[in-house]
């Protein structure tokens, strides 16, 4: 087999090659084992109605799962939705004006908490937000005595001040003087005892800037459980440094696997040896990123296409890639070194990776029509072969 005229014409039929569908059911498998093993995140928003809890959830988990999520009622004044990826439980309160509703919303709460301690811990409630609007200028003393029987309940709740206007990077004075009254109150507020001012939506008529909204999911990471950071960090759609992380650990996992697989040279011909590895890896960087489970079966198709022509694939690869690096440009044996299974199996992971990031970038609807045709492998081949930067 010649390396310098790689392509489909110049590749035998591979042995170990997997057909498409095979892949594809494979790959849909591993998606749905993916987006199970990063769990669930779970969160309650607390405040009164118009505080902005809907709003400030969108800003920071994408409009997802109020609109498409099936809202349970739990008792009167709390709803519990479910993210259609499992990956985000949210308890919305409807907002409590009256005491007694308040205290059913407890006393609901008091016994979920007390059945979920012997649930796994992703099933457990991990944060809680308090919403309190700056223009209602005050904090009741109610209000103090539910936040403390959340922290009672062993709840870590962080104080949000909602639709704060600011100007030139300074938040309105009156703001400022609200978070310093609630936090003077001694509550067992986490992080430190803070209260964080926010504004989820850019104001057309102050043009005030949304802001406030990493502080806040900063502060939601300091207080969650280990086992929930990777549920937040895929479902949230503020912080993507943290996403490209958690892709990036993956691909490393994976390429230290391929090398593995390479230890024993394969023949190119048995390239398909790494499809396996490379299904997961992608599965595990979709979820990672938090894309829509409900598309797995075209990100499927889309995989498999890219995948199945493992052989083609990897000798492309080589003679565009490594054989530059080569002296004299030549590949000594005809066969898949280590290296060569690790660098191939990064350079996948790495270009899925920007698709991803690509996807997560369309707005919704754009991104479920991008999603749906073929635009994710063209994107992926154009990475993949460094046609697109
Ligand atoms: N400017 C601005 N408006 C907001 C903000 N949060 C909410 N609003 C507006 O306040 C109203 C109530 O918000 P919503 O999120 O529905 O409150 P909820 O009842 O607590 O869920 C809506 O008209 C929002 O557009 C914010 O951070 N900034
Ligand atoms: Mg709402």
């Amino acid at each position: 087999m010649s390396v310098d005229k790689p392509g489909p014409e110049a590749t035998p039929p591979a042995r170990g090659d997997l057909a498409q569908n095979e892949v594809e059911s494979l790959f849909a498998q591993r998606l749905a084992e993916a987006f199970a093993s990063l769990g669930c995140f779970n969160l309650a928003v607390f405040g009164k109605t118009g505080v902005g809890k809907s709003t400030l959830v969108n800003a920071v988990f994408g409009s997802q799962v109020a609109e498409t999520g099936l809202g349970k009622p739990v008792t009167r004044g709390l709803v519990y939705y479910r993210h259609p990826g499992g990956l985000l439980g949210l308890y919305d309160s409807e907002g409590f004006e009256t005491g007694a509703s308040g205290d059913e919303i407890l006393a609901v709460l008091r016994s979920r908490v007390a059945e979920s301690r012997v649930l796994p811990v992703d099933q457990q409630i991990h944060a809680a937000w308090y919403l309190v609007r700056w223009s209602d200028r005050r904090f009741e003393e109610r209000q103090g005595d539910f936040v403390r029987a959340l922290a009672d309940l062993g709840l870590p709740v962080i104080m949000v001040i909602t639709q704060v206007p600011s100007r030139d990077g300074v938040p309105h004075p009156e703001a400022l003087e609200l978070a310093q009254y609630i936090e003077s109150l001694g509550l067992p507020l986490r992080p430190g005892g803070r209260a964080l001012l926010t504004n989820a939506l850019e104001d057309p008529f102050t043009a005030s800037p949304v802001f406030g909204l990493q502080e806040l999911l900063d502060a939601t990471y300091l207080v969650v459980p280990e086992v929930a950071t990777a549920a937040l960090t895929a479902v949230q759609i503020l912080d993507w440094e943290r996403k490209r992380q958690a892709a990036k650990t993956i691909i490393n996992q994976s390429v230290a696997l391929a090398a593995g697989v390479g230890a024993a040279p394969i023949p190119f011909s048995d390239a398909a040896l790494l499809v396996p590895t490379q299904v997961t890896m992608i599965a595990r960087i979709t979820a990672a990123y938090g894309l829509p489970a409900d598309r797995s079966r075209t990100l499927a198709a889309a995989g498999a296409v890219v995948l199945t022509g493992g052989a083609t694939m990897a000798g492309r690869y080589i003679a565009t890639n490594l054989l530059k690096f080569v002296p004299g440009g030549q590949v000594a044996t005809s066969a898949i070194s280590a290296t060569v299974a690790g660098s191939l199996t990064r350079a996948v992971g790495g270009a899925w990776a920007r698709v991803c990031e690509y996807a997560l970038a369309l707005p919704p609807a754009e991104r479920d029509r991008f999603l749906a045709g073929s635009g994710p492998k063209e994107l992926f081949l154009a990475y993949f072969t460094g046609k697109r930067r």
